[in-house]
């Protein structure tokens, strides 16, 4: 306990068990300083730590006991190293003296997770804990950040050692962020993009994590160059921003994909190439020379062949190129998006935005969420059809505020993933979970944890009785062979009602600005179930195996 509230550890997601008992007790002491939130499935605990993670600008951390405890944290390991977020897990582990032997709750729960975690370690003597936590936050959080696992045998938890206050027990080696002797590289970024004729900047989650929101807009500012956001780079730039110009990928914005294959320079920035956003990567931008910025050196020529590759921190490295840019402006540049977009708004945006008969669109109500909220929310989105549409629509102005599983698209993320950012949200934001009715059940027992702890977290549910992500492939590629992907769902209000959570159901129209407005006044948790058109498809979109630039529009 000492050693994490060395750490500035406040909040602990866990769930307790036979191996981590000592610990457990050991933390009753702790009450007034830390406070564990006792969730109901450990998967909701990594989740958890990844939402306040992502609001609180440090490591959440998980606890569960051994066994069948530390497994179920494995979903949420692998989601935050695909996502690069720092949590630190601690798992209970049978005694030493039992390792080895198949004992009762016994799983190598460090040799499962290894390829999935930055760092993980076993620790089997009691002395070792000082160093080990210390060294865990410090890895989790430099460089690249992602999650870390300790994983402590019973023996450990129990033995006495002399804890000495005076010890430094830190784990800080000294390396910068960025290696000094990269002038070279990023004189020869800016000799490119000042000499450009279309540039570029892609921009993902790196962005955030550097907290380069005002250096990556000055730099865009004063070339004038227009800039595109990875899934995990929204709301780092206020979508009202001028050079801003939407999202990249397979439900990206239709400028944005058409125009990455006209771009002659192409400036990435903490993001990876992901391939989602790629499309099929042989005809991915094939007329831009790359110059691609990564605090990880693994990224670099991993997916694209970058001209320049520059293993750097993103703000430092945006700080560097600044006063090395000619101040330009691309305007004949920016009308082929305006083009682009005037085509996208008319087929697909003001359809589903403002449609005037029907069913409810999943659109239309992130678009009053939007206009209700000022832009100002956090999000934190669930996986599916209801992620690309909130992505799409909610109009970001606030750094941090879509949250969502972006590598792994982990179904079950959203709900105990508010429950983290609400906690970790020292702004106070309102923190509203976007859910699909499929999503919302793989964790939905994580309803238990935002009523224990009087959460207000609001939670929207875009029903459309079907997994509809998938449905939208059985339709378009899998000729309407619609292939177990309708649910009979339960009646999420009288669920909400069993949790003693507030809620409403809403099938018109008519009905859903009120529904929304009664949600956000709410002083608690709230549920709402939105009844939504039950086949809608997520246009544009770039086809599986096709180039950016083949995106559909309808
Ligand atoms: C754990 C997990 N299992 C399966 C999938 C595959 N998958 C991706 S989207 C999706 C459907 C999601 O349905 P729902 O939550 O109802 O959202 P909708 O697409 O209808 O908005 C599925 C099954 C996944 N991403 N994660």
């Amino acid at each position: 306990m000492r050693a994490l509230v060395r750490e500035g550890v406040d909040t602990i997601f866990g769930y307790p068990g036979g191996a981590i008992m000592p610990i457990y007790d050991a933390l009753y002491d702790y009450k007034d300083r830390i406070r564990h939130v006792l969730v109901r499935h450990e998967q909701g605990a990594a989740h958890a730590a990844e939402g306040y993670s992502r609001t609180a600008g440090k490591p959440g951390v998980a606890m569960a006991t051994s066994g069948p405890g530390a497994t179920n944290l494995v979903t949420g390991i692998t989601d935050a190293m695909s996502d690069s977020i720092p949590i630190v897990c601690i798992t209970g582990q049978v005694t030493l003296a039992a390792l080895g032997t198949d004992a009762f709750q016994e799983a190598p729960i460090v040799g499962i997770v290894t390829p999935v975690t930055k760092w993980c370690y076993q620790i089997t003597r009691a002395d070792e804990i000082p160093y080990i936590v210390a060294k865990a936050f410090h890895i989790a959080k430099s460089g690249r950040p992602g999650p870390v696992l300790i994983d402590i045998t019973k023996n450990a938890q129990f033995e006495l050692f002399e804890y000495d206050p005076d010890e430094t027990y830190t784990f800080s080696p000294r390396i910068s962020k960025t290696p000094p002797s990269l002038d070279h590289e990023v004189e020869a970024a800016a000799e490119l993009l000042n000499t450009a004729k279309t540039p570029y900047i892609v921009f993902g989650h790196g962005i955030s994590i550097s907290k380069a929101e005002k250096e990556l807009i000055a730099v865009a500012e004063k070339s004038g160059i227009p800039m595109a956001s990875t899934l995990l780079g929204l709301s780092s730039v206020p979508v009202s921003h001028p050079l801003y110009r939407g999202m990249l990928g397979m439900h990206g914005n239709y400028s944005t994909n058409k125009l990455t294959n006209k771009a002659d320079v192409i400036l990435a920035i903490g993001m990876r190439f992901d391939d989602r956003v790629t499309g099929k990567v042989s005809g991915y931008a094939p007329n831009a020379k790359i110059v691609h910025v990564d605090i990880d050196r693994a990224e670099l020529h991993k997916v694209m062949k970058a001209e320049i590759a520059i293993h750097a921190d993103a703000k430092e490295f945006l700080q560097r190129l600044l006063p090395l840019l000619k101040k330009r402006d691309h305007t004949q540049w920016m009308r082929e998006f305006d083009g682009f977009d005037a085509e996208e708004k008319k087929i697909v945006t003001q359809p589903e935005l403002y449609p005037k008969s029907g069913k409810i669109t999943m659109a239309e109500v992130i678009r009053i969420l939007s206009e209700k909220t000022k832009g100002e929310a956090v999000i934190v989105a669930d996986v599916g059809q209801h992620q690309m549409v909130a992505a799409r629509y909610y109009g970001f102005q606030k750094p941090d505020s879509y949250i969502t599983s972006g590598g792994l698209g982990t179904m079950g993320f959203a709900l105990p993933a508010a429950v983290g950012a609400k906690m970790g949200d020292r702004k106070k934001r309102d923190v509203i979970a976007v859910i699909g009715d499929g999503s919302f059940q793989m964790n939905i027992q994580e309803l238990g944890t935002i009523m224990q702890e009087k959460l207000p977290v609001k939670i929207i549910i875009l029903n459309n009785h079907f997994l509809g992500m998938v449905r939208q492939w059985q339709a378009l590629f899998f000729e309407e062979r619609y292939s177990f992907v309708h649910m009979d769902n339960p009646d999420f209000n009288k669920i909400a009602d069993g949790y003693g959570i507030r809620n409403e159901l809403v099938k018109e129209r008519k009905d859903l600005s009120k529904a929304l407005d009664r949600m956000l006044k709410a002083k608690g948790p709230y549920l709402l179930d939105i009844y939504v058109k039950k086949e809608e498809n997520v246009f544009p979109m770039v086809p599986s195996g096709a180039t950016v630039d083949e995106i559909r529009i309808k």
